[in-house]
């Protein structure tokens, strides 16, 4: 259960057990039920959502006093994020000054690894939490003081649903799906994909072993976000990868 954002309250989810039958049918039989088939929702207190859009907004405004481009990097634990970034560091660091905000639950792990490839960052430790808000961003930034007409990439904590309802003040959000996750996910995890401006679909390299399909994947994405850009990748072998430079470039 989520201590920090009450995901885990009552409210507004509901249990559904599923029909035996599939829908594709005309229904002539009789039913003592409903036909509506409610989506699980998350519900959050309106309160805390407000309160850290507004939080937000000033981390925006203190980014672009500094022209400072910040992309929030969100996915399923283990996706790749963390690779992802200790190659995009080494290739476009030279012409570009990035630094990093790291957030896991716990540890330093990621933060050492962005550490060791010479990016300033700093590690956000949410404890209970399951996603970054925007006062763990605007503490953040006040330790990393990322310089002017920089690149900061945040790494979110590894969770598919919370981290999609927090903004944090970035200029973008990008979401990375690794096929081994399977091709359903925009569909069991809408509100993530409908709030990403970007999805990488990452271990392309995987790609021959596995039964993820990624044309299915891109319409599953684009039925719950219609614009949304799509890019398949190898974090680890650089396949691919050019197209997220250039993604980056104009953004
Ligand atoms: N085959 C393959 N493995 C990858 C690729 N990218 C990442 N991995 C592996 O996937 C595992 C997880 O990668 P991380 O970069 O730590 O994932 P993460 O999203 O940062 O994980 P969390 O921070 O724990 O959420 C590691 O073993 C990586 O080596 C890829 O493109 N191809
Ligand atoms: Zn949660
Ligand atoms: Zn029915
Ligand atoms: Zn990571
Ligand atoms: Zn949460």
């Amino acid at each position: 259960m989520c201590a920090t954002c009450g995901c885990g309250e009552d409210t507004g989810t509901r249990v559904t057990v599923p029909h035996e039958h599939e829908h594709e049918h005309e229904h002539e039989h009789e039913h003592d039920h409903t036909h509506e088939h409610p989506h699980e929702t998350i519900t959050l207190e309106q309160k805390v959502l407000a309160k850290n859009d507004l939080t937000a907004e000033r981390n925006r405004e203190w980014l672009a006093s500094r022209e400072v481009l910040a992309l929030n990097v969100m996915s399923s634990p283990g996706s790749g994020k963390t690779t992802l970034l200790e190659r995009t560091i080494t290739d476009i660091g030279g012409e570009r000054r990035v630094s990093v905000v790291e957030g896991d639950q716990e540890t330093l792990l990621d933060a050492n690894r962005i550490k060791a490839t010479g990016c300033a960052v700093v590690q956000v430790n949410t404890g209970a939490g399951c996603h970054l808000d925007a006062e763990m961003m605007r503490d953040a930034l006040a330790a990393l003081d990322p310089v002017p007409n920089s690149l900061l990439f945040i790494e979110n904590v590894g969770n598919l649903v919370c981290p999609a309802l927090f903004d944090l003040g970035e200029n973008g959000r990008v979401v990375v799906i690794s096929v081994t996750e399977g091709t359903d996910k925009p569909l069991k995890y809408p509100h993530m994909f409908a709030a990403a401006n970007l999805v990488i679909v990452n271990k392309a390299d995987l790609l021959p072993y596995v039964d993820f399909d990624v044309d299915l994947f891109a319409k599953y994405a684009r039925s719950v976000n219609p614009g949304l850009e799509m890019i398949t990748l190898s974090a680890t072998t650089g396949q691919g990868i050019q197209r997220w430079y250039e993604w980056i470039s104009t953004r």
